[in-house]
């Protein structure tokens, strides 16, 4: 394996294998052959020609903060870690773009551009591992996607390195461009299936004026819409996130942070606005007020400086760390906005009745219809078992999800974890279409293979 490629770093030792094989998802086991660290585009063409001759299959890999396997190579296949291609590359003030390789972090690419008098919108909790390359995989969402969309929104251009070793170029960060079909969009999402993503471009924006956080609680599910519908027809939201009360023991009991009010709520939902105006602030506590004599909320505190506003926002974004201990069997679903009280009472009402042994974390960017659920192990029951009975769960939860006509991953993507599942969203149709436009890209199979679907 050292010569596999002339220059190519390769490691092959059992910590290696052990850290590089997998994401942050459980219940998987990583098995690659050797990690590999290309530092040009050029290498990543040279490596993927030497796959197709050698018949290896290649897993491409960002940060690893992946939830679905996307990035487990659990077959003997060969790791590419695009970690040392982790350059910020050029800014272009008068394009608002900035180009940088595929493995820069999530993190240092919205610094730079907050740095230089921009702002790049797409934020998540795993922002300090995460790398771009490995967001447009995934077409990352995260808590800013009612005001700025998903990341597809924000890529103008990719350079890619394609299954049979063709180096693509793609849509060159132009605006408009109506030349056929745009490949870049292919590539969005395409969770490493298609080819290698080694260079991004990515549009920036204006940064936004001071941000507002409310956090609100209330006992009854119904009224989060309600509070939803108040904020949303007063403000263009930042953000509008949900969790349970469940959620934010866990978060203060790991030292995360406070409970916001003297007598706990079953709900708290975080509203985040721009605050552009004095009067916008009195605006967002009128409609709290309202909202409070309606018996709508229980309970609120609104942030009074920058240092609160990210407290508050702790109490949402360090659930998955602070349940990470409890091996938590994960599903993060979607289903239009108007559908999300009707999904999570009869869903929560069944696991309840079902199982009710089992702890269930739910929260999520509900002002976009996505649920995280975060089925928490019992301490008596074995891992196996545990899997067994959340993959019933997954099985009615589906059902639903097909019913209601939702998807089965909302952000978190396909992989591994959710293969068996697709066709509760897309159609079989759908399905081999996707399946030929793999083979078009990959033929020899090489490129992360058995993730979304098997050929
Ligand atoms: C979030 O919204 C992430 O915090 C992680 O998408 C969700 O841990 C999870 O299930
Ligand atoms: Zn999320």
């Amino acid at each position: 394996m050292a010569t596999m490629i002339e220059g190519l770093e390769t490691r092959t030792d059992e910590e290696s294998l052990k850290t590089y094989g997998k994401d942050w998802t459980k219940h998987f086991t990583p098995k690659p052959k050797a990690i590999v660290f290309p530092k040009t585009t050029e290498q990543v063409r040279d490596l993927v020609l030497w796959a197709r001759k050698n018949k290896t299959a290649l897993v491409p890999s960002g940060g690893r903060t992946g939830l679905s396997a996307a990035a487990y190579a659990t077959n003997g296949e060969v790791v590419v870690s695009l970690e040392k291609m982790n350059k910020i590359l050029e800014l272009n003030t008068l394009d608002q773009t900035i180009r940088c390789e595929a493995g820069v972090i999530t993190e240092q690419l919205q610094k730079y551009a907050w740095d230089n008098g921009y702002y790049y919108p797409i934020d998540f909790a795993a922002r300090g591992s995460s790398q771009i390359g490995g967001n447009v995989a995934t077409n990352a969402g995260g808590i800013k996607v009612i005001r700025y969309g998903l990341t597809r929104q924000w890529v103008m251009g990719l350079k890619v390195v394609t299954g049979s070793g063709e180096i693509l170029n793609l849509n060159k960060s132009l605006v408009k461009n109506a030349t056929g079909y745009d490949l870049r969009q292919l590539f969005i999402g395409s969770e490493g299936t298609l080819g290698i993503i080694t260079e991004v471009t990515l549009a920036v924006t204006r940064q936004p004026k001071e941000p507002v956080v409310l956090l609100l609680g209330t006992d009854d599910l119904n009224s989060i819409m309600e509070i939803y519908t108040a904020y949303r027809n007063s403000f263009n939201l930042l953000a509008y996130e949900m969790f349970t009360d469940v959620a934010l023991k866990y978060v203060t009991a790991q030292g995360h942070g406070t409970a916001p009010f003297a007598t706990p709520t079953k709900y708290y939902v975080l509203v985040e606005i721009e605050k552009e105006t004095e009067e916008q602030l009195e605006k967002a506590l009128e409609i709290f007020s309202e909202l409070s004599e309606k018996g709508r909320v229980l309970d609120g505190t609104v942030s009074q400086s920058p240092k609160q506003v990210t407290d508050l926002w702790k109490l949402r974004e360090n659930i998955t760390e602070a349940t990470s201990h409890k091996q938590p069997y994960k599903n993060d679903v979607s289903v239009r906005v108007s559908r999300v009280p009707e999904f999570l009472i009869e869903m929560s009402d069944i696991i309840k009745k079902e199982h009710p042994d089992f702890e269930v974390v739910w929260f999520g960017h509900v002002g976009d219809g996505n649920l995280h659920i975060n089925i928490l192990k019992p301490d008596g029951l074995s891992s196996d078992d545990f899997v067994k009975k959340c993959k019933q769960v997954d099985r009615v939860m589906f059902n639903m999800i097909e019913r209601l006509e939702g998807s089965v991953s909302a952000e978190h993507g396909v992989g591994l974890v959710k293969k068996a599942f697709l066709s509760s969203t897309r159609s079989e149709a759908e399905i081999s279409l996707m399946k030929e436009i793999k083979k078009v890209f990959d033929p020899d199979q090489i490129i992360n293979p058995g993730k979304i679907f098997d050929l």
